[in-house]
């Protein structure tokens, strides 16, 4: 008996991201992107994993859309890689990049599956990064050029559009404390990728629009920030501090509110923030459809004088301690805190009102455990850690549509296991199974279950 039923016509789907799935990196016409480069340089990426072969999507994407068709998902989506399309960055269209996108849409519809497309996850072509990446103004211009290509081929068929997937990630992560490609740290870099990523998002945003595109969006990764001791002034503190170069950040200005007085105060201790001009801010604005929420663990913090910060957050050094994570983690280390989600929505439908919500990403990274008795013969893959974490976390989000939170669907991260950026290929958060050495697909237990979830409507 089903005990939760979510809304009817509510998304049930899952998402991918081009350079963590599709290899064939050197392939029809695509040029270098800054993940090639990094997980080239050693020391960046476990074990000097690259994305080159991955699960070798580009050429068995027909079986895995079949495999999403049995999964009975209603929406899948993927990125579009820019450099398979603009191998520079810019120019001219390579037009056998646009037909793996063609092809990979005409499947997915041909099994009446909705596509969500992402433009920009992460894979900026290494050309731009000649040029200063997400740093040079230009990227953003040159991101809506690229939309346009994209939507040209793609938009009598494909709804959904979102522009970038956690610019957040891409700023601080790529800028600040070098983790993840370009591997650069830089507080006035962060900061300056922070302002052009969105900038693009919103040129890109209007363009798409101007271009007919029917649904338009961003995918973010708010934070869901906490205080070590909800009783502290200063831990209160260091929540407003980390909350607004997490959150309002972004979210402020994708709104129309223009960036907020107290972030501008602070990135202006670190940096002169000349690459904000007049006009910027009203771009950024341009009017969405959906915001598309990643959700995968809450951050705990408490402000401390002499705190050690967080590279990822520029300027918290000497102000913020970020606590070590508790309980029950994911193999990435992350908390597994369902209620987390239900807060980050709720905050998110009280704060931006009026902004129809899509969980674009949630998931774990969970160990297998080989069953014995696989239908052909070969081993089941039982992930009972991943089906609980995915269990807690539509409940959170079942109570935050019960609190009114207008929640249009659920994509869960991952379909399949995939190259986990700077985790290489050790970390798994698909719910199939990739066997790297012979790229067989295995639904684990979890796809059973969110099958049957699906076909429910509910838990
Ligand atoms: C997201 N962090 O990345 C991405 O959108 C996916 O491509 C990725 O595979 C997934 O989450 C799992 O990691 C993140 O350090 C990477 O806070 C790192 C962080 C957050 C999100």
């Amino acid at each position: 008996m089903t005990e939760l039923r979510f809304p009817e016509n509510f998304v049930w789907g899952a998402a991918t991201a081009a350079y963590q799935i599709e290899g064939a990196v050197h392939e029809d016409g695509r040029g270098p992107s800054i993940w090639d480069t990094f997980s080239r340089t050693p020391g960046k990426v476990f074990q000097g994993h690259t994305g080159d072969v991955a699960c070798d999507h580009y050429h068995r994407y027909a079986d895995d859309v079949a495999l999403m068709a049995e999964l009975g998902l209603k929406a899948y989506r993927f990125s579009v890689a820019w450099p398979r399309i603009q191998p520079d960055g810019t120019g001219p269209v390579n037009p056998r990049g646009l037909d793996f996108y063609d092809r990979l849409t005409d499947t997915i519809l041909a099994r009446g599956i909705d596509p969500i497309v992402t433009l920009y996850h992460w894979d900026l072509p290494q050309t731009l990064q000649d040029q200063g990446g997400w740093t040079n103004r230009d990227t953003a211009e040159h991101l809506a050029d690229y939309a346009v290509a994209v939507h040209t081929r793609l938009g009598d068929r494909i709804r959904t559009w979102t522009t970038l997937n956690e610019p957040w990630c891409s700023a601080y992560l790529g800028y600040g404390n070098g983790v993840h490609a370009p591997g650069e740290q830089d507080p006035g870099k962060a900061f300056a990728a922070v302002h052009h990523l969105l900038l693009g998002h919103g040129l890109a945003a209007r363009a798409l629009r101007a271009a007919g595109a029917e649904t338009l969006g961003i995918t973010i990764n708010p934070a869901d920030v906490q205080p070590a001791d909800p009783a502290s002034a200063a831990d209160g503190e260091a929540v407003r501090l980390v909350d607004g170069l997490h959150n309002r950040i972004f979210l402020d200005p994708l709104t129309g509110a223009g960036y907020p007085s107290d972030v501008l105060e602070h990135v202006s201790r670190l940096v002169d923030p000349t690459f904000i001009r007049d006009g910027d801010e009203k771009t950024i604005a341009a009017p969405i459809d959906l915001l598309g929420v990643n959700y995968y663990a809450p951050t705990y913090v408490a402000g401390r004088p002499g705190g050690a910060g967080n590279g990822a957050y520029p300027g918290t050094e000497g102000l913020v301690e970020f606590l070590p994570p508790t309980g029950p983690l994911t193999e990435m280390g992350w908390m597994i805190e369902a209620a987390g989600l239900a807060r980050l929505l709720e905050r998110i439908g009280r704060d931006y009102p009026g902004l129809p919500l899509m969980i674009t990403e949630n998931g774990g990274a969970f160990p297998d455990k080989e069953g014995v008795d696989g239908p052909d013969g070969h081993g089941q893959v039982m992930d009972s850690d991943r089906i609980a974490y995915l269990d807690g976390h539509l409940r959170a989000a079942h109570r935050a549509i019960a609190r009114g939170v207008d929640l249009r669907g659920y994509l869960v991260w991952s379909l399949l296991d995939n190259f986990e950026w700077a985790e290489g290929y050790r970390k798994r958060f698909g719910i199939v199974h990739v066997d790297y050495l012979t790229q067989r697909r295995t639904p684990k237990s979890s796809a059973r279950w969110y099958r049957e979830v699906i076909s429910r409507n509910g838990l």
